[in-house]
């Protein structure tokens, strides 16, 4: 195989480069992609990693589609019509970095803090992703972003209970007797973790899905257990309440290893399994098996992923969980234990690549006021105040596309929506976000690009080569923030570094590069059975089921069941839980736009069960209007017993204005925060469904 970038070869020779996926995903697969006469003609899984085994999802087979996509932003695009109103004319990179330039750097000579940054993982590549954007934005003081819209609330539950964002090997789920899938349809978002955890079923082990919906994952365990969604919490500590009836704990691992025993005791002591299932709305014998099952089953190991932890209690709930390993000693074997993120388990030189230091507000030792990004429909709307500070002037997004992804999009849009914004979006396409834009600015591909990507799914470092010259006028993240520096007279040194230059800083030596270059990863070296011997990355040492750091900050010590926020029962005329996973051929709302990925999900859809359908007269395939106080969306009602009665789960996340009337999910989800890690919490949503006539449907 050749691995030289397209740029070496002779054009006729077709050359295969080696590469990384960019999505936010936990598989982060080793790609190669076949490069003929300069054009990328197809993406394949490299078949020499271990974790990727040669195989990618149905999206990212269709990589070339995307790249090639007719709509693909070419050139630096400016605003001519209203806001929002998609009209665009094109003008040269040299007149759109000046005006940009110019607008930033009027704004932050009054207020730096009244430009903010706005980025996720729509790459979550370490150079595209969060290396000379910080710097930039860093230099110039501007408001930090709280990244948070995603994972947060899990991962602040992982910091405090075994002190970092680490877990099982995903392999050794091969060797599991026993796997709790625990609010994740690992098919659709994790479909090599799925792998392993075939391979599992077929030495014989016992495979149990833990999710409110009938997912396709569900439909593959050995059992499904629905319970309401924001309840794993009561789940957990019922379970501790049967490993403690039943006397299924390792006493040993405990006494030695855990910190807070004898009060998380006292705690599961007072959720019996009656308790849970009332709570849980689930059968109290499915409670007594599962707690038998997994105290008696060795090795056990649980894949837990974000699913649950998108409600008011998700990171009690996750911090509930993760207890559970320590009290049966499951982290004793490589195959026990449980996994969510692998992420802190990397050697990633943050600082180095994102330079903090930069920021004028160190000098004194501050730091720029920080805006949460999943309150941006808020926040957008904020007048100056002295709790505040100053008025958000302008947005510089990359990587996301808030309009369709933040909660509560009808304030998200009027945010984005003010004629005194200044909003400059970097992107593939004209999204939902992009409509709003002053400036939409073209970026490169994975395909075009260079980067090097941590996973947090497995612990191997991916680097991903250009294989093809960008396309149009195209150019990276880094090189657009590089562009702009300059123009901003920024003058440290390390705002010359080049793309490739910062794929070698991200790691630095922890990461053999000479490796990487060779056969596009390398496994960072860890321990097998990671907590065999205690040794948790937490203050203590030890897996802390009391967080005195928690407690510290006035909250409680101890995991505890939260009750949604948005509670059924509470609000007669929203009686229907909604929750909205994603559909399984898109991710996020990335792929939307691809007309095959798009004709195999067909139309946006919310599952709702035949008897919630019937009492409101909704047939399948009837357009539906779903509403809270917060808004309304229309969509298909799929009638299927994938939903629990009571719960109806809206598929997301669709293009607003690929959707039916021009909005999506996001109209009726809420700006609440999590216990723990200011996440959003789309999963804690009350809302009510009714059938719509066909002839009153907009667009
Ligand atoms: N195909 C595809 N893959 C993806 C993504 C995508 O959009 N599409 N998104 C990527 C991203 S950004 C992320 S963060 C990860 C997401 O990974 P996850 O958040 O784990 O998403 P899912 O795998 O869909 O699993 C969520 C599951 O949790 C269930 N769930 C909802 N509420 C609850 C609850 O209260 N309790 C429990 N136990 N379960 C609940 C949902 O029904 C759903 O089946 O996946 C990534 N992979
Ligand atoms: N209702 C509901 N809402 C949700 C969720 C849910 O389950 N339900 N899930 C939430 C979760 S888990 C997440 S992570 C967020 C995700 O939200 P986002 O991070 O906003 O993810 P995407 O919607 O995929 O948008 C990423 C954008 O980045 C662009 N992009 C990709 N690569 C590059 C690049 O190299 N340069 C530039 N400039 N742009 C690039 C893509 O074209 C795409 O438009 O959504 C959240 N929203
Ligand atoms: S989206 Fe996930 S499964 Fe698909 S190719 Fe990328 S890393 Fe692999
Ligand atoms: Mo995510």
């Amino acid at each position: 195989m050749h691995t030289s970038s397209a740029a070496n070869s002779p054009l006729s020779v077709p050359i295969q480069v080696r590469g990384a996926c960019p999505h936010d995903c936990p598989d982060t697969c080793a790609l190669i992609t076949t490069v003929e006469s300069g054009v990328a003609t197809r993406v394949q899984g490299n078949p020499d990693h271990p974790h990727t085994d040669g195989v990618l999802c149905a999206k990212v087979s269709k990589y070339t589609e995307r790249s090639y996509h007719p709509e693909r932003v070419l050139t630096p695009l400016k605003r001519t019509g209203p806001k929002g109103s998609g009209q665009f004319a094109p003008v040269g990179w040299d007149e759109a970095l000046d005006d940009i330039a110019q607008r930033l750097q009027s704004i932050a000579a009054r207020d730096p803090e009244a430009v903010l940054p706005y980025s996720y993982a729509g790459t979550m590549g370490m150079v595209q992703g969060e290396s000379m954007d910080r710097r930039f934005f860093h230099q110039l003081g501007a408001s930090l972003l709280d990244r948070t819209i995603c994972a947060s609330a899990g991962a602040e539950a992982l910091v405090q209970t075994l002190g970092g964002k680490v877990g099982m090997k995903a392999e050794f789920f091969a060797e599991s007797q026993l796997i709790l899938i625990w609010g994740s349809n690992s098919i659709g978002s994790n479909l090599h973790f799925w792998r392993y955890a075939q391979q599992a079923k077929r030495n014989g082990a016992r495979l149990v899905c833990i999710d409110p919906r009938k997912s396709e994952t569900a439909d593959k365990c050995h059992e499904h257990i629905a319970l309401r969604p924001g309840t794993d919490a009561a789940l957990a500590l019922a379970l501790m309440h049967e490993l403690i009836a039943h006397d299924w704990l390792d006493h040993d691992y405990i006494a030695r290893h855990t910190l807070g025993w004898d009060q998380l005791r006292e705690r599961a002591l007072q959720w019996p399994p009656e308790r849970a299932a009332e709570v849980c709305g689930i059968p109290v014998e499915q409670i007594r098996q599962l707690a038998q099952d997994y105290g008696t089953t060795k090795p056990a190991a649980i894949r837990l992923n974000y699913g649950m932890q998108r409600v008011r209690g998700g990171g009690n709930a996750v911090r509930a969980v993760t207890c559970l390993p320590a009290l049966t000693g499951a982290w004793r074997h490589r195959a026990g234990g449980l996994l969510l993120s692998s992420s802190g388990q990397f050697p990633a030189q943050r600082a180095v690549l994102q330079r903090p230091d930069l920021m004028p507000q160190a000098a004194t030792g501050g730091t720029p006021r920080t805006i949460n990004m999943t309150t941006i429909g808020d926040d957008l709307l904020r007048e100056a105040s002295p709790a505040f500070g100053p008025q958000v002037e302008a947005v510089v997004v990359y990587n996301s596309n808030p309009v369709a992804v933040a909660p509560d999009s009808g304030k998200v849009v009027r945010g984005f929506a003010r004629e005194d914004l200044f909003t400059v979006v970097l992107e593939h396409f004209k999204t939902d976000t992009a409509d709003y834009a002053d400036y939409i600015l073209p970026a490169t591909t994975q395909l075009e690009h260079w980067d090097v990507h941590l996973s947090y799914g497995h612990t191997d470092v991916v680097l991903n080569r250009p294989a093809i010259q960008p396309l149009g006028e195209a150019r990276s993240n880094a090189q657009i923030f590089r562009d702009l520096a300059a123009r901003m007279g920024f003058a440290d040194p390390c705002f010359a570094d080049t793309d490739e230059a910062l794929c070698r800083q991200a790691f630095g030596d922890a990461v053999d590069y000479a490796l990487l270059e060779s056969q596009g990863f390398a496994t960072v070296a860890i321990p097998d059975a990671l907590f065999a011997e205690g040794n948790f990355p937490s203050p203590s040492g030890k897996c802390e089921f009391y967080s005195a750091r928690l407690a510290a900050q006035g909250l409680d010590g101890l995991p505890d069941h939260l009750p949604n926020y948005e509670l059924q029962g509470t609000d007669a005329r929203y009686p229907l839980a909604m929750i909205s996973p994603p559909a399984r051929n898109f991710l996020n709302s990335t792929f939307v736009n691809v007309t095959s990925l798009r004709n195999i999900e067909g139309r946006p859809i919310l599952e709702i069960h035949p008897d919630d359908a019937e009492a409101r007269g909704i047939g399948n395939d009837a357009v539906v209007r779903v509403f809270n106080d917060r808004g309304s969306y229309q969509c298909h009602a799929t009638v299927s017993r994938r939903a629990r009665p009571g719960v109806v789960n809206g598929l997301g996340i669709w293009w607003r204005k690929l959707g039916l009337d021009g909005t999506n999910v996001n109209e009726v989800t809420s700006q609440a925060l999590t216990d723990l890690g200011r996440a959003p919490t789309f999963y804690d949503c009350l809302v009510e469904v009714e059938a719509v006539e066909a002839a009153a449907i907009a667009g």
